[in-house]
């Protein structure tokens, strides 16, 4: 049964932080975990089983992080971890082709027609850098454009954030990154047509691509305005620059084909992740047949990986989408589950007269703590983080497990059932009343 609202007996993963920060700096290994802009001390999650975790101290939660997007089947799905098991049983990796990437491969290629030909890589950074290092290659050009609030991975020239004013030449957006990478990015606001063709006007021959969450989900769930991806591909194609779109939370996430599909966009390059691994590391880029086939060993662009194409990884990812196939409409499913829970959130605001703005696509949604639409990273970013934080710990304590940020996505599974949905929402309503004095 899931834990009544109470206050939790966290001991076990107290202890364990404080041995984990003595071995690994702020004691994760990737710092969204650490919860630092809710603040407190993260949870050390045991097992996970369906749509719920148990953290080390066996308190139950209805997870919505699903491990940050790929677990859309939810956790330790019989079909994915016999999959794995039985990968494993005839070895672990070979460094050589397999079979199990052929098969992978193609079923991405028949469900995401503008991919004709794809590479496997070990994660959704290494997927989005390679397909930059590519789109430089073909169009022997250097300069990238990504949008602002857009996360891409922690390559160098993606770590470049919005200069002051119109100088649209990114800044770096982490120690460590030299002045020269983040200068080679150009950074819009996400869903501004207008400054992106001015940038286009004025530096467009220099544009070796666009790289574009085609649904923002690291600035909090954003979606593309009307129009938007249309236009990004009609001025990307106009001054003969790649379209690359990065559906590393997309893919197979808000439909099938991924938002491609949904928006029928033809974009020249995809990087995936996430839900394609099914929970193991596994990123892929991929597109136009004539624009892969300069990757080495074929043409000149160099890319490689030990782990590329693990067979463990290839097997949980062949595993879930399978899965997915065999669910009657799942993403009906998914629709309607979301669909439910941004009501009863959108009810429980309202009710406790606390301003909150939700923004969602298919099973992917943010629930914004203010009253204004949200539709780029300068308007996420007036969100009342505090007020978010405050609902964090509430929903913690009624057993539900959400992304320790404000600009983060909540996940539904097709784990989730219509009584969880309920759980969660009753949940929500007690916990946006205890704000009300805020
Ligand atoms: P990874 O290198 O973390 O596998 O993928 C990078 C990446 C690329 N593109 C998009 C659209 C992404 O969302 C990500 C990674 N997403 C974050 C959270 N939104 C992963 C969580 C983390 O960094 O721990």
């Amino acid at each position: 049964m899931i834990s009544t609202r109470e206050r939790l007996n966290t001991k076990t993963s107290r202890d364990l932080y404080a041995r984990a920060q003595t071995l690994m700096p702020g004691g994760v290994n990737s710092p969204v975990r650490a919860w630092r802009s809710v603040g407190g001390e993260p949870l050390f999650i045991a097992r996970g089983a369906g749509a719920r975790v148990w953290d080390a101290d066996e308190n139950e939660f209805l997870d919505y992080v699903c491990s940050w997007g790929p677990l859309i089947l939810g956790h330790a799905h019989p079909r994915v971890v016999a999959a794995i098991q039985q990968a494993a049983t005839r070895g672990t990796s070979y460094g050589a082709p397999t079979e199990l990437e052929i098969e992978l491969a193609q079923r991405i290629t028949n469900a995401v027609p503008s991919v004709e030909m794809l590479r496997f890589v070990n994660s959704g950074t290494e997927a989005t850098m390679s397909a930059i290092r590519l789109a430089r290659a073909f169009t022997l050009r250097e300069l990238i454009l990504k949008f602002d609030g857009g996360y891409h991975g922690h390559a160098d020239f993606l770590l470049a954030k919005a200069g002051s004013g119109l100088a649209t030449y990114g800044l770096p957006d982490s120690a460590g990154v030299p002045s020269a990478a983040a200068a080679h990015t150009l950074v819009a606001p996400y869903n501004d047509l207008e400054t992106l063709q001015k940038i286009f006007e004025s530096r467009g021959d220099a544009i070796a691509a666009v790289i574009v969450e085609p649904v923002a989900g690291n600035m909090g769930v954003v979606p593309p305005a009307r129009e938007f991806l249309q236009q990004l591909r009609a001025i990307t194609q106009q001054h003969n620059a790649l379209l690359i779109f990065d559906e590393v939370i997309t893919g197979f996430r808000v439909a099938w084909g991924g938002a491609q599909a949904l928006y029928q966009i033809t974009p020249d390059l995809t990087c995936f992740g996430k839900i394609i691994g099914g929970g193991l590391p596994v990123g892929a880029y991929g597109g136009r047949r004539d624009i892969m086939q300069m990757i080495a060993p074929l043409g000149p662009v160099y890319q490689a990986g030990t782990l590329s194409g693990n067979p463990l990884a290839m097997a949980a990812g062949i595993a879930t989408l399978d899965a997915i196939t065999e669910i009657p409409n799942a993403y009906e499913q998914l629709e309607m589950r979301a669909a439910q829970l941004e009501r009863g959130l959108q009810n429980a605001a309202q009710s406790a007269n606390v301003p909150v703005t939700i923004n969602r696509v298919g099973s992917m949604l943010t629930a914004f703590f203010m009253t204004q639409r949200v539709t780029d990273y300068a308007t996420a970013k007036t969100a009342d983080t505090r007020k978010f934080a405050r609902c964090f710990f509430g929903m913690l304590e009624g057993g539900v497990y959400l992304a320790p940020s404000q600009f983060e996505a909540a996940f539904i599974s097709l784990a989730h059932t219509e009584a969880d949905i309920a759980y969660t929402i009753e949940c929500a309503t007690q916990t946006l009343v205890s704000l009300q004095d805020e």
